[in-house]
């Protein structure tokens, strides 16, 4: 099974993303299930197939460990990767080629405590996998604000250690020709830096500037994809990069 993980900070879009990406696999007869790996939501736009709360609800644990709502959905997280092992093998029983992973709104807890890691490395052993980072386009739309998404998703890439491609989601909320720009920014970290320099002053400019040299320097050769999960737009460019890798045609890492 290959699986595609949607990660992202908060409100940026992923289940909404999800579930338009499943509904057009399924209509383009691609064998593929959805997985809900939040078990602190209440409201999702898809049914999933795996979820996450026939494990452990956030609900549960504020009783059971009498916490307050922050605390449980951390250890709610932390008891998920527990039945990582479990999550995995009902996954699998469903025998499917791709299996969607919507992750939870805080991206802190899947990217950055070891649950997520611990929860993403025992499903993807055995199989390829593609993270998609979602970024909202009406934020990034800011030079400055692009800039520290970009050093956010090349972390997540570095913490989980799978293809990555960005994703600038909500497209249908700002027109082409600023899409095209930030495409161009994101493409072009010389560029990105002339915008920044126009934006910021002082300490904060050449902060922000040193952060463009180093994702310059490291190669910072990510892929970036406009959707909108409304308009139904960018959906057979991620199918086609996750066919690419799922073929070996990038390299992606395996947990044996
Ligand atoms: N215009 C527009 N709005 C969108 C799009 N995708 C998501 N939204 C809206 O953005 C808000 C957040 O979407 P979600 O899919 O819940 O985002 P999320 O990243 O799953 O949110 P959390 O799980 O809470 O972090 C909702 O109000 C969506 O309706 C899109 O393509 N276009
Ligand atoms: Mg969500």
């Amino acid at each position: 099974m290959f699986y595609i993980f949607l990660l992202g900070p908060a409100g940026s879009g992923k289940s909404t993303l999800a579930a338009a990406l499943y509904d057009w696999l399924l209509s383009n007869d691609i064998d593929t299930i959805i997985v809900n790996l939040d078990p602190g939501v209440d409201w999702l736009p898809y049914k999933p197939d795996v979820d996450a709360r026939d494990y452990v609800t956030v609900e549960d644990v504020m009783e059971k460990y009498n916490l307050g709502p922050n605390g449980a959905i951390i250890a709610a997280t932390d008891l998920l990767a527990v039945d990582a092992e479990n999550i995995k093998d009902e996954i699998e029983s469903l025998k499917a080629d791709y299996a969607i992973v919507d992750t939870p709104g805080q991206l802190e807890l899947f990217a950055f405590r070891s649950a997520g890691e611990h929860l993403s490395k025992t499903l993807v052993s055995g199989g390829g996998a593609l993270s998609l980072f979602l970024v909202d386009i009406v934020f990034a739309s800011k030079p400055s604000s692009l800039v520290s998404m970009l050093l956010l998703s090349y972390s997540v890439r570095f913490r989980l250690l799978l293809p990555q491609v960005l994703v600038l989601s909500k497209c249908d909320m700002v027109d082409e020709r600023t899409v095209d720009y930030i495409v161009h920014l994101i493409e072009n970290p010389a560029e990105l830096l002339n915008a920044i320099s126009n934006e910021l002053k002082g300490m904060y400019r050449q902060l922000s500037e040193s952060i463009c040299r180093l994702l310059d320097d490291i190669g910072y050769d990510i892929e970036v994809v406009p959707t909108s999960a409304v308009k139904g737009k960018g959906l057979d460019i991620l199918y086609s990069i996750a066919q690419r890798i799922s073929a070996g045609g990038e390299d992606y890492v395996t947990y044996y």
